[in-house]
């Protein structure tokens, strides 16, 4: 048995007492009202979901098992795994464990390459993605195991099989989807003695400055990797998977939400935005002259991209990882020098507007400048990397709620006449 999966049958039994006892002791209390303004928008603020792999306050941002996450930033991966699933981050003995099962697992069955070469050459590559995870719940070890007949208080150790063999192998088939979907040659083949985030930087066939590089994708697989499960492709996962549908469809329908524009896709808007900008003028605009720009967009009805946030009333602390990695790394460079000018400018241009409730940067304002950088220039890839490290907080959250026994999700929906009635009792 893996340590990773020994430490949580150590856990487990504490776990589902807790929430037993939390339902029979303290079933029908109150925790949290619904307003009208609450059902007409987007169920904003509703307490209604339970999620311990991480958190995040309006006023500070995420914080996972925690610890914030500027405290994590300098972290594998595979540990902030660990941390999400179990609480604690592992010893070295425990990280090396999970990274040889991660290493293990990372064999892609023949009929998902075929599937890749079968998309149309201009398929969105997150449209790829999705589709290739889902396929890959063909070998799916909780469906074959249910279908048998799986006990329910069994159902977690499946589920953590399952994710564990899917976080494996979503590098390799994401960098897959990289090589071929924009001409970068043959498909690299992972190599089994590199970690997890370093692996999948390698695969994608990026060849100066390695070690800087290796480093950027881990901070990026670890600031990317949940943000609680109120947000649309936590959620979306959360909602497929209390059906007991696998990780992989799970996931998959998790995924499709985070390609849509105000979700993930957004990093790849960011850097659009970022290099329209550079090509409008030629140069990094001064100050004033990115003001009026950025003024006439807004007054265009058009979005800033990577400002604002369904929760943040703050700068978002990952968007200050990427800024501060930025600075230290590549502070000369175009694409970066706008991420910091935007900075300085956009904020105020929301007060001014007044609409955003959140007029500060989201994670999505200066990642795609870092990619681009180390020559990861294809926008329309970067929710695909964005995808790679949410599996694994999207799997971390599936793994935590079977074991807690959740049933499935089936919120109450109320007609407008219902609610036109009822607010006028
Ligand atoms: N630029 C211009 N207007 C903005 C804005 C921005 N960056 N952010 C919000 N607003 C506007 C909204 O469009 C809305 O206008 P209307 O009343 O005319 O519809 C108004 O301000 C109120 O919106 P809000 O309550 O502050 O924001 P929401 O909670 O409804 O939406 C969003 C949050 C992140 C979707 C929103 O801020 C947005 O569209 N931002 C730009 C896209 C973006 O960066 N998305 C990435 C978010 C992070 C993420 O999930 N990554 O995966």
């Amino acid at each position: 048995m893996s340590m990773l999966k020994a430490k949580l049958s150590s856990q487990v039994p504490d776990l589902r007492e807790r929430v037993r006892n939390l339902g029979k002791n303290h079933g029908t209390k109150t925790i949290s009202q619904v307003t009208v303004e609450q059902v007409l928008g987007g169920m904003r603020g509703v307490k209604s979901l339970i999620c311990d792999t991480s958190e995040v306050g309006l006023d500070y941002g995420l914080v996972i098992r925690g610890i914030p996450i500027l405290k994590l930033t300098e972290k594998l991966p595979e540990d902030v795994l660990w941390l999400m699933l179990t609480g604690e981050l592992p010893n070295e003995k425990e990280s090396k464990d999970l990274q040889s099962e991660l290493n293990s697992r990372m064999d892609v069955p023949e009929h998902i390459w075929n599937i890749l070469d079968a998309f149309p050459a201009d398929t969105h590559p997150m449209n790829m993605l999705s589709s290739m995870v889902t396929a890959l719940g063909y070998g799916s070890k909780f469906k074959h195991e249910y279908e048998k007949g799986l006990k329910k208080d069994l159902y977690w150790e499946y589920t953590l099989e399952d994710s564990l063999d899917l976080i494996a192998k979503m590098p390799v088939i994401a960098s897959a989807i990289y090589r071929k979907r924009f001409g970068k040659g043959d498909i690299i083949k992972p190599k089994k003695d590199l970690d997890w985030g370093a692996n999948y930087a390698y695969m994608l066939g990026v060849e100066e400055n390695l070690d800087e590089w290796y480093r950027l994708m881990r901070m990026y697989m670890v600031i990317h990797c949940d943000h609680e499960s109120g947000n649309v492709s936590a959620f979306t996962s959360h909602v497929v998977g209390s059906a007991l549908s696998d990780v992989y469809y799970s996931l998959s329908a998790g995924l499709a939400g985070l390609a849509g524009p105000l979700h993930g896709l957004a990093n790849q808007e960011c850097l659009k935005f970022i290099l329209e900008v550079l090509n409008h003028f030629g140069k990094v605009p001064g100050d004033e002259e990115l003001r009026v720009y950025a003024k006439e967009r807004l007054d265009k009805g058009l979005v800033i991209p990577g400002y604002g946030h369904a929760v943040l009333r703050v700068t978002d602390p990952r968007f200050t990882a990427s800024l501060e990695w930025g600075k230290k790394v590549i502070p000369n460079d175009d694409r970066f020098m706008m991420v910091e000018k935007l900075f300085r400018i956009v904020p105020d241009l929301l007060i001014e507007q007044g609409k955003a409730k959140d007029p500060w940067p989201n994670v999505d304002a200066a990642t795609g400048a870092l990619l681009y950088h180390y020559g990861i220039k294809e926008i329309e890839y970067y929710t695909v990397i964005f995808s790679v490290s949410r599996a694994l907080g999207i799997c971390s959250q599936l793994v935590l709620s079977r074991a807690m026994g959740e049933p499935i999700t089936r919120p109450k929906s109320v007609t407008t006449d219902w609610l036109e009635k009822e607010v006028s009792k």
